[in-house]
């Protein structure tokens, strides 16, 4: 019997500035567009896993909760692909400690895959490098890519396993966060995978998505550069905005926004007008994220807390990488 040592792995969430919505290839998980988002201190997972010949099947724990379904087979695909390149036929173990509302649009999804990467290729001292591990949990969920880099991260999205990559663009450390408006933490009624391909297929608007999202990249890239909280938050808002149009025009058409998205909206035009440089976007959920300098932010949290639960109002700052935790 072989007996592997292994570590936690934490990581983090990334909140999209440039959406990636739409697959060119469901099976390697190829996105249409490149991506660009901000990892985020305030979400993530920790997940440990052991390989053992004991073991008789495959088993994964969140939280203390068994799964079966849907969770378990994409933590396989990531399990059957390490124990390729180690030559390992053992099931495993996998235990992850999610500190991320699952499913509501906060990219839980995001920590969750990128963790397990980490955490699979660690058990197996598979010392893969950055590069391969956002390869490798990008085959478990697109955004995962991402979430293996701190700071600003661009998805290359490639045109095969090998080229669609995420790599680090800025590490972020600039007066930039977010602020978290959690309206909602149920299982959200159209997944993003499902979403992403009925708009893929049937929506009117997709391709006006993929005709403006070179310049949009290029605007954020930008953006960043000068480390503009405007431009980096005009640009986010309006592609979040146009993302969720191109729902609108699916068949048959769908949204991930609720009543309350829309008051929380209305709250960061009114609070624009009132001078402050804040900005939101949106994902796969009707929970809000506001785009500003930290300061600000804390503010906002302030002036909002007449309309929302303390626990609703989420300060997040720039988060680093895929980070092994000591024994
Ligand atoms: C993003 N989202 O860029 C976009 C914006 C949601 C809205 O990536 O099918 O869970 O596993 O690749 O990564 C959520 O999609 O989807 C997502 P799969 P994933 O963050």
């Amino acid at each position: 019997m072989t007996t592997y040592t292994s570590s936690w792995i934490r990581a983090y969430t990334n909140i999209a500035l440039i959406k990636y919505w739409g697959k060119a290839d469901e099976a390697l998980k190829l996105p249409k567009n490149n991506s660009i988002s901000l990892t985020l201190d305030s979400f993530y997972t920790d997940t440990y896993v052991q390989f053992d010949s004991r073991f008789t099947t495959d088993t994964l724990t969140i939280d203390g909760q068994e799964q079966s379904g849907a969770a378990l087979k994409k933590a396989k695909i990531i399990l059957d692909l390490v124990r390729e390149v180690a030559q390992v036929d053992y099931n495993a173990k996998i235990t992850s400690l999610n500190y991320v509302p699952t499913a509501a649009g906060l990219a839980s999804s995001a920590s969750g895959l990128a963790a397990l990467a980490g955490a699979a290729s660690n058990a197996l001292e598979l010392n893969l490098s950055d590069a391969e591990l956002s390869r490798l949990a990008r085959r478990g969920s697109g955004s995962a890519s991402r979430s293996i880099f701190g700071g600003f991260v661009e998805w290359e999205k490639g045109h095969s396993d090998v080229t669609s990559v995420a790599k680090p663009l800025d590490d972020a450390n600039w007066d930039i966060g977010m602020l978290f408006i959690i309206l909602d933490s149920r299982q959200k009624a159209v997944s993003s995978s499902e979403g992403m391909s009925r708009t893929v297929a049937t929506s009117v608007f997709y391709p006006a998505w993929l005709e403006t999202i070179e310049l949009d990249l290029a605007d954020m890239r930008q953006a960043i550069k000068d480390q503009s909280i405007q431009q980096v938050g005009e640009i986010a808002e309006r592609n979040a905005l146009k993302m969720h149009g191109t729902n609108l025009g699916a068949n048959p058409p769908f949204t991930y926004w609720s009543a309350e998205s829309l008051r929380a909206m209305e709250h960061v035009r009114q609070l624009r007008q009132e001078g402050y440089n804040v900005y939101f976007t949106m994902d796969a959920g009707p929970n809000v994220k506001l785009i500003s300098t930290c300061q600000e932010l804390k503010e906002i949290k302030e002036r909002l807390s007449k309309y929302y639960d303390p626990a609703q109002l989420i300060l997040a700052q720039p988060g680093p990488g895929l980070t092994v935790l000591p024994d």
